[in-house]
């Protein structure tokens, strides 16, 4: 019989990858979205029709409890979060309720339907880098001290320990990937990676002038979305539950970035075309990321496929064809 999975975050980059990775193995794809007429339902319908959406919110675990049911699920990917960290000073509550006691909640709803139903569910948790905030290790690995610089790495920490806890209590089969920053042309536009993509393409299309930004020396190991969702669901196909670090093992500065970018539509000097504004600055920086997957690498054979410098060029190239649409004289 064909497996289910249920999906929260289906409306985000991520779900949207691991929905259709799902969806190619035969899965019957349940994806959890949130809100009263979220418009995102209606694209989701429209560009993803294989997926079943169920109505929910990690804030309400009776909704949570009834998409459980609705999904039967043979796996929980739980993606669903407050993701943006510029945003979660502004909205530290919120951040620490959905990103952190969300995942309590999504636990909560696993164990309560195993208890009732008798059925094993395998369970995903999406950690993060931004855990390991303040550098105490270069590359950073499952084993590296944890130390949040945002309320919103804050509230993964929690989720990350209570997904352990609920392994070590209840012997779920709960595991946590902690995965480094990962792109695609789906990236959301607040995200740096793709506000510069943006930014590149309306440039070479004349329809902006210059981009502003914030701290141009953070460094950060990206990979592919598309690699990375493949990693999550190699953890849920492993006979015990565990935590890796998804990487590349690769780390670049936003400079990096910014050069690499500019190269693909022949820029090589793009100083007077780059503003730097305070605004953009965080109240605190995590200085580098850089990762070490060897574990995945050798427990699941899981390695990324897609260089950085294939991502940058996958990014600018997709927005130029997105925004050429927008030229006047475009009929589309
Ligand atoms: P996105 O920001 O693209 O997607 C977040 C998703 O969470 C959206 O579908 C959003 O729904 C949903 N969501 C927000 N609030 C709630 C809520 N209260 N109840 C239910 N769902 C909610 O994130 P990504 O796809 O990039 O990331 C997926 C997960 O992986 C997140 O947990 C993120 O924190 C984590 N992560 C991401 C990394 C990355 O580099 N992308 C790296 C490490 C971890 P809506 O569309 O309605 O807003
Ligand atoms: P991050 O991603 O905070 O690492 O979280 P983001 O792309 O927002 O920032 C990366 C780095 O770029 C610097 N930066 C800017 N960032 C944004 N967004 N906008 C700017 O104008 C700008 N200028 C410089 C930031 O200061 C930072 O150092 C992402 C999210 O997907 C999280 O959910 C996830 O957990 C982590 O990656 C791993």
């Amino acid at each position: 019989m064909a497996k289910s999975a249920l999906i929260t975050g289906i409306t985000g980059q991520d779900g949207l990858y691991l929905s259709e990775l799902l969806h190619s193995k035969g899965y019957r794809v349940v994806g959890l979205v949130r809100g009263q007429n979220n418009p995102k339902a209606a694209r989701l319908e429209e560009s993803h029709p294989f997926v079943q959406i169920v109505s929910g919110n990690l804030l309400d675990l009776s909704s949570l409890m009834r998409a459980m049911t609705f999904a039967a699920p043979d796996e929980v990917y739980n993606l669903g979060a407050v993701s943006y960290v510029a945003y979660s000073w502004q909205n530290a509550r919120l951040t620490s309720d959905v990103t952190g006691t969300g995942v309590l909640n999504m636990l909560e709803a696993v164990r309560l339907f195993q208890d009732t139903t008798g059925k094993s569910v395998r369970y995903y948790q999406a950690s993060s880098s931004e855990m390991f905030g303040k550098v105490q290790e270069v590359p950073q690995r499952e084993s590296t001290l944890l130390w949040p610089r945002s309320p919103y790495g804050v509230a993964k920490v929690f989720g990350h320990y209570m997904t352990i806890n609920y392994r070590e209590s209840y012997g779920m089969h709960a595991s946590s990937g902690i995965l480094f920053n990962h792109e695609s042309p789906r990236r959301g536009v607040e995200f740096v990676t793709r506000k510069v993509s943006r930014a590149v393409a309306r440039i070479s299309l004349g329809l902006q002038d210059s981009i502003t930004l914030g701290n141009l020396d953070a460094r950060r190991d990206w990979g592919f979305a598309g690699d990375y969702v493949r990693a999550m669901w190699l953890m849920l196909q492993q006979d015990q539950p565990d935590d890796y670090v998804i990487s590349t093992g690769e780390t670049h500065s936003i400079r990096e970035l910014l050069d690499l970018s500019f190269s693909v539509i022949g820029i090589e000097d793009w100083s007077s075309l780059v503003h730097v504004d305070p605004r953009f600055f965080r109240p605190a920086e995590v200085d580098l990321l850089i990762g070490d997957s060897s574990k995945a690498s050798s427990v699941l054979g899981w390695s990324p496929e897609v260089s950085f410098e294939d991502l940058v060029t996958m990014m600018v190239n997709a927005d130029i064809a997105l925004e050429s649409k927008k030229l006047p004289g475009n009929p589309s």
